[in-house]
């Protein structure tokens, strides 16, 4: 069976080069002007610098799970500053990566986001577009929200710009919104986070009883420190079902109705992937899908800060540390507090993540003894990579003397 369904593949990769040969391929473009306003928006000192601009591009391509299983996957990738726009469809074709590249702004940026969509070079009988829906964020302007129905869509071949103002600090997260159920299971999500306009503050600043230093950093503009931390580490919670991605590499009806994933993924890898760092390979000429590291890595003392989000269409996850305090400081790109102000932040061994939730974590390792910890999934049918018993949904979190 798999056989059949990689020859079918080989021979629409064929098909599709013959498809892809004409000129049209190298029209995408890239809208990125430049700060000429004269407003220093995101208050950093400079009024030249507030425009952020990024490049996305949609394609398939395949991901490697903990088990050895390469599973064909829709994505995106990124165009950098300086690749070459007529090559940029050859480059990333195969290209796509689990999850998307992660998008941090700070807060009063202006980004200008550019999405091309390359089409899939496996199924070249598809022709669907694709959008970027900022999930949580108040847009600034619905039509850039990515919903199909009443918004703009990427069209293959054609690239499109979306302008957005981030100005509430938080965790949020990406995905594509057209055929959303089956998009996302496909792999078209990634991690956004926004920094707070708090971390500029001039050295000195009193935050209430906590002092300002220069380089602090903090997840929201709290006015006291509370949420201040050393290191970020944006872990996204995902899942897949192998028989959806298989029947949509071989161009078999698509099994909705029975959709049940059986790889559970920190930031696209099951354990023990998580515990690898750098980038990891899928087989397919030199490239890399999975670039972004699940492993927590700090030093004993160090406030950890987990921006930590659920993108499965199909479940939820409850995640715990063995042995470390989670003190959960935001919720939904919102910070833990009432009306008045009144602090709702909580300590606790566990958060539970339902599809499309996001939550800020802070790990303060102080006092804690040197070594390997584990986070992972308390459903414990999700520590598994299909029908491999020990693996799934768990990461180690390195603490170094
Ligand atoms: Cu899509």
């Amino acid at each position: 069976m798999n056989a059949i369904i990689r020859h079918s593949g080989a021979l629409f990769a064929v098909l599709a080069v013959a498809l892809t040969a004409g000129p049209a391929r190298a029209t995408i473009t890239q809208q990125c002007p430049l700060d000429t306003d004269g407003l220093d928006t995101d208050g950093d000192g400079n009024a030249a610098d507030d425009v952020v601009c990024k490049h996305m591009i949609a394609s398939d391509g395949f991901v490697n799970m903990a088990d050895g299983k390469l599973l064909y996957v829709f994505g995106f990738s990124e165009i950098l500053p300086g690749e070459a726009l007529d090559m940029a469809v050859m480059e990333h074709t195969l290209g796509a990566e689990e999850p998307a590249p992660t998008m941090a702004f700070r807060e009063g940026q202006r980004v200008y986001l550019t999405v091309s969509n390359a089409g899939f070079m496996i199924r070249p009988d598809l022709f669907d577009p694709h959008s970027i829906h900022w999930h949580g964020f108040p847009n600034a302007a619905p039509i850039f929200d990515g919903m199909p129905d009443s918004t703009l869509t990427v069209k293959m071949d054609a690239s499109q710009p979306y302008y957005y103002e981030p100005i509430d600090p938080g965790t949020y997260m990406y995905h594509c919104h057209v055929e959303a159920t089956e998009h996302i299971q496909m792999g078209m999500v990634g991690q956004l986070y926004v920094r707070p306009k708090q971390n500029l503050l001039p050295p000195g600043t009193p935050l209430g009883s906590f002092v300002h230093r220069a380089g602090q950093k903090y997840a929201y503009n709290d006015g006291d420190g509370s949420t201040r931390y050393d290191i970020e580490v944006p872990l996204q919670l995902d899942s897949m079902d192998p028989d959806f991605h298989d029947a949509s590499e071989g161009v078999q009806p698509l099994p909705f109705a029975l959709m049940d994933d059986r790889y559970f993924l920190i930031n696209g890898r099951g354990y023990p992937d998580t515990a690898r760092r750098g980038p990891i390979p899928n087989g397919y000429d030199g490239n890399f899908s999975q670039k972004i590291d699940s492993q927590v890595r700090a030093r004993r003392g160090q406030r950890v800060l987990l921006r930590l989000s659920n993108l499965s269409v199909t479940k939820y996850f409850t995640i715990s540390i063995q042995g470390i305090p989670m003190h959960v400081i935001g919720q939904d790109a919102k910070i833990l507090r009432g009306p008045s102000g009144l602090d709702l932040s909580y300590d606790t061994n566990s958060v539970m993540l339902g599809a499309g939730e996001s939550a800020d974590v802070i790990l303060d390792t102080t006092g804690l003894v040197p070594g390997t910890y584990f986070l992972y999934v308390t459903n414990l049918n999700f520590l598994s990579n299909d029908a491999e018993d020990t693996g799934g949904m768990m990461t180690e979190v390195v603490i170094l003397g």
